[in-house]
C-alpha cells in the first residue's frame, strides 16, 4: 500500500476537495502569488476555512486559524489542510509554519509541495520537528496527470486514483506560479480557435467567427485566468481587437464574496511590433486601458512613431532573434539583393522573444496567454517557450492554400522535430472541442 495512504481517509479527501474550493476564490487575485485554500477539522467538524485572497495579504493557513478563532474555536489538536506546503520564511508575511505551530495543530495534510525554491519541502521537516503529523500527497512536478497512465492506475488500493487526482489538481491550481517561480519566466499559454484543419481565417482574413459563442466565451475565462495576454502586429492590423476581458468579474467559480470592494489585477496588453506600425487609432493605444498596453518595438523601428505611441502607452525596445542566416529582402531593396540594409529586414526579423520572456517574468507576469496569429504561435511553440496549447476546433474544414494556419512559422524540419504534447484533454463545449495540453520541452 502506498505509505502517503496509511493515514488517508474518506474524510480527509473531502476536507481536501474542500480546500481546493476555497484556493479557487483566489483565482486571479493572487498573482504574483499562488492560489492556496485552507481548512482546520477537529473532533470531525470544520471549524476553520480560510485562502489566499490577494497577494501581499495573510496565507490561506493563517485566514483559516483566525476564521476558527473569530467563530471561537480553539484550534489546539485540530487538523490542518492545505493546498501547499507552508511558507516557512519572511516574505511579505512571517513564515506559516511558526503560526502552525504556536496554534497547536496535531496533524497537516499537504496537497502539493511549494516548488519556490525558498521552501521546496522545508516546511514537512520544520513540522515534523515540531511534532506535527505530517501527510504530503504531491510533489509540485507530477509528471503527467493521473488520468493518463502515471503510477496510479497500476495501483490496486481503491484510494491511490484520488488522492493522486486531488495531488495533481493541488498542483494544477497553481500551473502558472509553479513554473514562474523557479524560471522567473511566465507560464506561457498558446491559444488558438481553428477549422478542423487547422485554420484561423480564410486567404482574405475573415475569421469571425470559426468557433461558436460558447468556445468564445471560454476564451474570456481564459483571459480572467491570466497576468497578460500577447498577439502580434498583424492581429493588431487584421481585427483590431480590444484585448479586454469581457466578463462580468474576473472571478472564476462560486464566489461567496462580494467583488466590488475587491482590486482586480487588470490583464496586461502586449503587443510584438518591430517596426512600430500601431496605428494610433488602435484600440490597444486609444482605449480607457491604455495604461495596460505595452508594445514591443526594435531599434529600427522609425522614431517617430515610437515617440507617438510611448506618449499613450508604454514601449519597449527589444533586440531581435539572432539567426544565423540573414535573408536578403528583395521587396525592400528594389530587387538588389547585395544592397538590401539591416532596416529594411528588420520587420521580417523577430523579436528576441526569450529576452520578452525574461523580462515580462521580471515584472511579475507569471501567465501569458498568446493569442497571436500563425507566426507568432509559432515562434512561441517552436522556440520551446510555450508550456500549454489550448486549442479550439470548430468541426468544419475551410482548405484552401493559402488560408491562415494557427501554427506557421518555419515549421518543424523534420518529423524528428515535431513538437510532442502530453496530458492531452479533450472537452467538448457545443458545437467544438476544446483540447488543452502540455507541451513537451
Ligand atoms: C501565498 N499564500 O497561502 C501560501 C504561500 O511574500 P509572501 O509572504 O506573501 O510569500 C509568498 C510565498 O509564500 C509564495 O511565493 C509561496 O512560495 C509561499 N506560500 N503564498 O501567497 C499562501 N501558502
Ligand atoms: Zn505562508
Amino acid at each position: 500500500m502506498d505509505k502517503r495512504l496509511k493515514f488517508f481517509s474518506r474524510s480527509d479527501l473531502r476536507h481536501l476537495r474542500l480546500a481546493i474550493d476555497l484556493a479557487r476564490r483566489g483565482c486571479s487575485l493572487t498573482s504574483p502569488n499562488p492560489m492556496v485554500g485552507a481548512v482546520l477539522v477537529k473532533g470531525g467538524k470544520t471549524i476553520g476555512r480560510g485562502w489566499h485572497r490577494r497577494a501581499g495579504g495573510p496565507h490561506a493557513e493563517i485566514e483559516a486559524l483566525r476564521d476558527a478563532q473569530k467563530h471561537g474555536h480553539n484550534p489546539r489538536g485540530a487538523t490542518l489542510y492545505v493546498t501547499l506546503e507552508p511558507c516557512c520564511t519572511h516574505g511579505r508575511t512571517p513564515p506559516c509554519t511558526d503560526a502552525i505551530i504556536a496554534a497547536g495543530i496535531k496533524r497537516m495534510v499537504v496537497g502539493a509541495t511549494d516548488p519556490n525554491p525558498k521552501h521546496s519541502g522545508r516546511a514537512f521537516k520544520i513540522l515534523k520537528h515540531a511534532g506535527i503529523e505530517v501527510t504530503a500527497l504531491g510533489s509540485s512536478v507530477p509528471s503527467t496527470s493521473p488520468s493518463i497512465g502515471g503510477p496510479a492506475t497500476r495501483r490496486r488500493d481503491a484510494g491511490a486514483p484520488r488522492t493522486d487526482a486531488l495531488a495533481y489538481e493541488c498542483t494544477r491550481l497553481n500551473e502558472a506560479f509553479n513554473h514562474w517561480i523557479v524560471h522567473r519566466t511566465p507560464f506561457v499559454i498558446v491559444k488558438a480557435a481553428m477549422t478542423l484543419d487547422g485554420k484561423i481565417a480564410t486567404a482574405g482574413g475573415e475569421s469571425k467567427w470559426i468557433t461558436g459563442e460558447k468556445a468564445r466565451a471560454h476564451g474570456m475565462i481564459l483571459r480572467q485566468g491570466s497576468d497578460a495576454i500577447l498577439v502580434g502586429i498583424n492581429t493588431i492590423l487584421a481585427d483590431d481587437p480590444s484585448l479586454t476581458e469581457r466578463g462580468k468579474s474576473r472571478n472564476r467559480g462560486n464566489i461567496e464574496h462580494s467583488t466590488s470592494d475587491i482590486q482586480h489585477p487588470k490583464l496586461r496588453r502586449i503587443v510584438l511590433d518591430s517596426m512600430a506600425r500601431t496605428p494610433l487609432v488602435a484600440k490597444v493605444v486609444s482605449d480607457e486601458f491604455v495604461a495596460l498596453t505595452t508594445i514591443v518595438v526594435s531599434k529600427y523601428a522609425p522614431k517617430n512613431r515610437v515617440a507617438a505611441l510611448a506618449k499613450r502607452v508604454n514601449v519597449i525596445v527589444a533586440p531581435l532573434k539572432k539567426t544565423e542566416r540573414v535573408t536578403p529582402c528583395a521587396p525592400f531593396s528594389g530587387g538588389n539583393t547585395r544592397s538590401w540594409r539591416a532596416e529594411d529586414c528588420a520587420p521580417y526579423q523577430q523579436i528576441d522573444l526569450r529576452w520578452l520572456v525574461r523580462k515580462l517574468g521580471a515584472e511579475n507576469i507569471t501567465s501569458l496567454l498568446v493569442e497571436g496569429g500563425g507566426e507568432v504561435n509559432a515562434s512561441f511553440l517552436l522556440g520551446g517557450l510555450a508550456q500549454r496549447v489550448v486549442f479550439f476546433y470548430a468541426p468544419k474544414i475551410l482548405g484552401g492554400r493559402d488560408s491562415l494556419k494557427a501554427v506557421a512559422g518555419e515549421g518543424a524540419r523534420s518529423l524528428a522535430e515535431v513538437i510532442q504534447l502530453r496530458d492531452v484533454e479533450w472537452k467538448r463545449i457545443e458545437p467544438d472541442w476544446l483540447l488543452t495540453a502540455r507541451v513537451i520541452p
